[in-house]
């Protein structure tokens, strides 16, 4: 299945410990795939350990890049975010130039999917590393999501609440300018209830943190977003 056609994705952390039982209850859970990304501690090792686990399974892979050294063969799909309310370039274009400089004669851009995130909780990680301005009103979050589609024409405009349930008046207003971009949200889902909210609104709905939390009601959210047709 297209990444285009997700509508659940767990995203698993590599710098986070999880069973081998608990993985197989993830990748086995009819998620749509698997989204391998964190911020802080991700190494190579991590994200190669990682990987060969999941590909015990036959859900789709795709790797979210945070660091160019932890990138290695064998994930299906190479998610590339550039942060668009970061208000430091490296974090919207300029490690992406690094890595071309690097690895721009080898690519496959085919296996490459640009993201154009907006971090909207100011407390999460991401948002502190990558000094988002993340007070946006309505109306901001709007441009952000055009910016997205029509001048970036990013396949993925991705509304980051990481660690908090967010605004669903917020996810709204992106969702009803975009047309061809997809809308992944993710932030703080712990229930099916919430999961099915978002689900309702959001193209691609995405769950992480719970499933170190609380395996069974992470679990819970696949049915939940599955059952909603947007
Ligand atoms: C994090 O958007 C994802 O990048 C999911 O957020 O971990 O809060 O579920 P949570």
């Amino acid at each position: 299945m297209m990444y285009q056609e997700w509508r659940h994705v767990f995203k698993l952390d590599p710098a986070k410990e999880i069973s081998e039982e608990a993985l197989k209850q993830v990748c086995e859970s009819g998620t749509d795939a698997i989204l391998v990304g964190g911020t802080d501690g991700v190494t190579l090792d991590l994200v190669l350990d990682l990987l060969i686990r999941v590909r015990q399974y036959n859900v789709p892979v795709a790797l979210e890049i945070s660091t160019i050294d932890s990138v290695t063969p064998g994930f299906d799909f190479y998610f590339i975010p550039s942060v668009l309310n970061s208000t430091n370039t490296t974090w919207v274009k300029d490690l992406h130039i690094e890595a071309i400089k690097e690895f721009g004669d080898y690519m496959d851009w085919n296996e490459l999917v640009p993201e154009g995130y907006c971090i909207l909780n100011s407390d999460c990680k991401a948002a502190r590393a990558t000094e988002a301005h993340t007070s946006l009103s309505k109306e901001e979050v709007i441009a952000h999501a055009r910016l997205a589609e029509h001048f970036f024409k990013f396949p993925i405009f991705y509304l980051e609440y990481s660690g908090v349930y967010g605004d669903p008046k917020m996810v709204k207003a992106a969702k009803n300018v975009l047309k061809n971009t997809r809308l992944f949200y993710g932030g703080g889902i712990t229930s099916a209830r919430q999961a099915t909210e978002m689900a309702m609104i959001a193209d691609t709905v995405v769950v992480g943190n719970h499933l170190y939390d609380n395996l069974n009601e992470a679990l819970e959210t696949v049915k939940a977003v599955h059952a909603v047709t947007l």
